[in-house]
């Protein structure tokens, strides 16, 4: 404790003579919750099938033993997730990890009633939960569902939608504040299309349906993607498709760090699109030569985008989830390490030297602004990570191997 206090104290001297003050960047960096993805701890499988595969151009690799096997597995994975990050997360699930209670229930038939178990369990552990339709991994999934031209499986994917809406709703007023729901469909086509325009249009209308309802308690959210797997030559709901969807009806836009081509920059979006929707919603992931949806690590991107977000001042309309699903590597190990790599990225740009940077750049002074921006990434921002963690009651460094090891150990090794 005494070194870390000393190293603590070393470095907020060091970044207050830089303009920066560690207290506040570390009591911002405390109200930033992430929405934790639950699918990370069972490669996207979900309850609803013994034998659910995946499906919908994703995908997850790998064969770690370990993964959880139903609601009680998961649920335990994350309250250990919890005990290792610092700061008060939310959970985001997915349609399929409703509580079916070993009854099949379509994706038309879902109720609040099947996330009741849910909601009861989040209360009793403070979290707060977000909620994902599902589109994928089911026998109408298809390569269209919502844009299909067949209005019998359209009605089925906008019924479910329209379902899962309610579900958000309750969960927000169960929670006393409003629950995320994100909209992702895979909807596309493998080869050349010629029909472009016309599932577009069916897809606008489908949302036109799935959002008629104004629901206090809940928030849409819009995730557009490049391509999928299988679906290489063209995504339905693609960036344009959904940014001018979100901009003309007042919808929340996910940007999921992977769905872009790898040369852009997510991180220069979110001062663009900020002035024309309610808010972003995040979906951090890190994609390796595509959406492979590795776990996160502190990276330039995911840096970048943190400080893009700091200096728009809009940590309050930014909302931080998680998206990556690596099945090669221990689960609840992968859970900690993206979720604190995420946390990370915005502590150090939260102790960016804004305010002599900007003065600089009002000046002129482009030599000076570079070799601050140079130097600020050598500040010991560590040492305030740690400070961070000790108070916050979890492991300092790279103590919580250990805790990932034991939890091997005790539980995820005896699961087969
Ligand atoms: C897929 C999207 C989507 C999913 C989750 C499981 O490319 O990123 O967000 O990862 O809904
Ligand atoms: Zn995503």
């Amino acid at each position: 404790m005494k070194q870390l206090q000393k190293a603590y104290e070393i470095a907020a001297e060091r970044y207050a003579a830089t303009g920066v003050d560690t207290e506040k960047a570390l009591e911002q960096l405390r109200q930033l919750s992430l929405s934790l993805h639950c699918w990370q701890a069972d490669d996207v499988t979900g309850f609803e099938r013994p034998d659910g595969t995946l499906s919908g151009g994703i995908q997850a690799t790998g064969n770690y033993p370990g993964k959880a096997r139903n609601a009680e597995e998961l649920r335990a994975d994350i309250i250990r997730v919890k005990s290792l990050l610092p700061g008060s997360h939310r959970l985001s699930l997915h349609e399929i990890y409703g509580d079916f209670g070993g009854k099949f229930v379509d994706r038309d038939e879902v109720e609040p009633a099947h996330f009741a178990g849910w909601m009861e369990w989040a209360r009793e552990h403070g979290l707060k939960l977000d909620f994902n339709s599902t589109s994928f991994s089911h026998p109408k999934s298809g390569d269209l569902t919502l844009a299909h031209p067949d209005r019998s499986i359209r009605e089925f994917w906008v019924e479910h939608t329209r379902r899962c809406r309610v579900i958000a709703e309750e969960m927000g007023k169960a929670q006393g504040d409003p629950c995320m729901m994100n909209l992702w469909v895979h909807d596309g086509s493998k080869d050349a299309t010629v029909n472009r325009y016309l599932y577009r249009t069916l897809l606008r209308d489908s949302l036109d349906r799935i959002f008629a309802d104004s629901l206090p308690h809940m928030r849409d959210c819009i995730e557009a993607k490049l391509f999928g797997i299988g679906l290489e030559s063209y995504t339905v709901g693609s960036y344009d498709f959904y940014l001018g969807y979100g901009v003309s009806k007042g919808k929340i836009v996910t940007l999921d760090t992977g769905h872009f081509h790898l040369t852009e920059s997510v991180a220069d979006k979110i001062s663009a699109v900020l002035l024309f929707v309610p808010e972003i919603m995040l979906h951090v992931s890190r994609p390796i030569r595509w959406d492979s949806d590795h776990v996160v690590i502190m990276n330039d991107d995911i840096l970048e985008l943190a400080h893009e977000i700091v200096r728009a001042n809009a940590l309050s309309r930014v909302r931080v989830g998680l998206d990556y699903f690596d099945a090669s590597i221990n689960r609840v190990g992968a859970y900690v390490i993206g979720a604190r790599a995420t946390q990370k990225c915005f502590l150090r740009a939260l102790l960016e030297p804004l305010e002599t940077l900007r003065a600089y750049e009002g000046k002129g002074q482009y030599f000076e602004r570079l070799a601050l921006l140079e130097e600020a990434k050598a500040l010991p921002w560590n040492a305030v990570w740690d400070m961070f963690c000790e108070r916050e009651g979890v492991p300092v460094g790279d103590a919580f191997i250990a805790s990932v090891q034991q939890y091997e150990r005790d539980v995820t090794s005896k699961r087969t």
